[in-house]
């Protein structure tokens, strides 16, 4: 299959699918794609991913937009999917949870950086009290299990890494979540994983950069 990922470096979301290629040793053309310098503003970008986001995936020419859709369709066939009925609605189920619990890690994160909140900022601490919460449900989860399904590595650790090993950045202390720090010590020790997440640059910052944020 003949791969290409529109990837922007600092993206968590575009991370989860650079993990996974790296476990899977296939290779792909890497398409530096800077949302800031307005690379998902043109036509020629929306035409392949309307939602002008990335992760967006090329496979054999065909267009796969969202990191879980992204993961799903790699990891089919490969350790990193659950084979059984009961494993693969436990992947969905904790993809879900990312998209809807950990994101708000991400979204206190970013807008810190963008300067769009400020420490601060009551809104902040509410973002920050959702994503403690998630972290809470990993703790828990973590007690009794090395991984998320059937104590088995798979997307939704890697899905579940991407914005949790960052929630220090967001002003959460990792530290109060000892669990959730051996998981991502477990899941950094994997064969061929490898974690190259650019720092957000200044042209995230608000009226700094072109982007769908405006
Ligand atoms: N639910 C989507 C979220 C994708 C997303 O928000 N991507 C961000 C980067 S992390 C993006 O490309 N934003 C476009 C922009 O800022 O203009 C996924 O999981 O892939």
């Amino acid at each position: 299959m003949d791969l290409r990922l529109y990837d922007y470096p600092p993206s968590g979301n575009c991370l989860k699918v650079r993990i996974l290629l790296g476990h899977l040793g296939h290779p792909y053309e890497r398409i530096e794609t800077d949302i800031f310098g307005g690379d998902t503003l043109t036509q020629e970008y929306a035409d392949k991913n309307p939602a002008r986001r990335t992760p967006l995936l090329e496979a054999d020419g065909v267009y796969l937009p969202e990191s879980s859709a992204i993961l799903w369709f790699l990891a089919e066939g490969s350790p990193y999917l659950p084979a059984n009925p009961l494993g693969r609605a436990r992947a969905l189920q904790w993809l879900l949870f990312e998209q809807e619990r950990v994101g708000a890690i991400a979204a206190v994160r970013f807008r810190l950086h963008t300067g769009s909140v400020t420490p601060e900022d009551p809104i902040a601490d509410k973002m920050r009290a959702a994503g403690r919460s998630a972290l809470a449900s990993l703790e828990a989860h973590l007690t009794e299990h090395m991984f998320l399904v059937n104590d088995r590595y798979s997307i939704a650790d890697i899905a579940n890494y991407c914005y949790t090993h960052v929630a220090d950045d967001a002003g959460i202390d990792l530290g109060d979540y000892p669990m959730v720090e051996s998981w991502l010590r477990r899941i950094e020790g994997r064969e061929g994983f490898v974690n190259d997440l650019a720092p957000l640059p200044e042209t995230a910052r608000v009226g700094r950069g072109l982007s769908i944020y405006g």
